[in-house]
């Protein structure tokens, strides 16, 4: 079996990543040990019914989030840029589907991604439906860019119990991807949790896991690779063209 299956020039490649990609960008994940879920809980910050009940201390979580992604250390890694690269090198489509909200693949290069889980620099009006770029502090002060009524903005973030974003289209390249790659997430959050199964139950690609250690869905995979994403991604990456260059 050559790298990725029986991959050939000008298949569809399906990546999904979560918070472990952006872990070496100095951006913390969410169940690790030093994890966000450790300092604050889900039900408080990350559900429509906690901002309905205290919408300041979820301003004032995700204000926090937004000005620590516009620090200055704080950039795409190795693995970021690996992403990037593969989309620019390899001749077929490439999907990145993203559940972090930060801004590190489109600051890699990467162009076709979807934010499934919405952006941590957009805003959402909860009145007139339109979303604004949002890179400073949000309020309850702040008026709709759009509408100009205040106390209706919120982040343009999926929380618990929130469908999450472009699932058909997302759907469709599970069902007709010939590679997935499944990145720096613990698959314990769903729907993107169970695309591993979309593809081997609807589709026919060659599933691969790339991890710091095995996540809940590990032996749902082809094949598993364990390590830092700076490491293992631009590794897998650089095989994978390789191989196919040559072919
Ligand atoms: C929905 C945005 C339905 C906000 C987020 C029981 C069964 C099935 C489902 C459910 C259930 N009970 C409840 C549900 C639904 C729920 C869910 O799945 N809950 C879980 C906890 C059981 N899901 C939802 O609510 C979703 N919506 O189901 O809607 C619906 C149907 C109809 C109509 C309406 C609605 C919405 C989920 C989205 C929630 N929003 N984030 C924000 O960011 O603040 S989720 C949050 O978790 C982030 O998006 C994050 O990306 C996501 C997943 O976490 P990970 O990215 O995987 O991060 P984690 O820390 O967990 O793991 C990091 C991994 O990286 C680790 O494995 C680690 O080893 C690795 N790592 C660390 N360092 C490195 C590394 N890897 C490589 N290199 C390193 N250096």
């Amino acid at each position: 079996m050559t790298l990725g299956g029986d991959l050939k020039p000008g298949d569809p490649i399906v990546i999904l990543t979560g918070a472990g990609i952006s872990k070496e960008s100095g951006l913390a994940t969410f169940r690790d040990a030093d994890g966000i879920w450790a300092k604050v809980r889900v039900e408080d910050v990350a559900t429509p019914e906690a901002f309905r009940a205290n919408p300041v201390r979820v301003h004032d979580f995700y204000n926090a989030r937004r000005r620590q992604l516009q620090e200055a250390h704080v950039e795409p890694n190795a693995a970021h840029q690996a992403l990037a690269r593969l989309e620019r090198e390899w001749p077929g489509p490439v999907l990145l589907v993203t559940q972090n909200i930060d801004d590190l693949h489109e600051r890699a290069g990467s162009r076709n991604l979807i934010h499934m889980h919405g952006e941590l620099l957009r805003g959402r009006c909860e009145d007139c439906g339109t979303v604004h770029d949002w890179p400073g502090d949000m309020s309850l002060s702040s008026p709709c860019p759009a509408c100009g009524r205040s106390s209706v903005l919120r982040p343009h973030v999926v929380w618990f119990g929130e469908m999450p974003l472009e699932m058909d289209r997302i759907y469709a390249a599970l069902d007709n991807c010939a590679l997935f790659l499944s990145i720096g997430t613990s698959g314990n959050v769903y729907p993107a949790a169970g695309f591993v199964q979309e593809v081997k139950l609807q589709g026919t690609g060659h599933t691969v896991e790339l991890n710091l250690e095995p996540s809940e869905g590990a032996t749902l995979f082809d094949e598993t690779i364990h390590g830092p994403a700076t490491r293992v991604v631009p590794d897998y990456v650089g095989r994978l063209l390789n191989a196919h260059a040559a072919a």
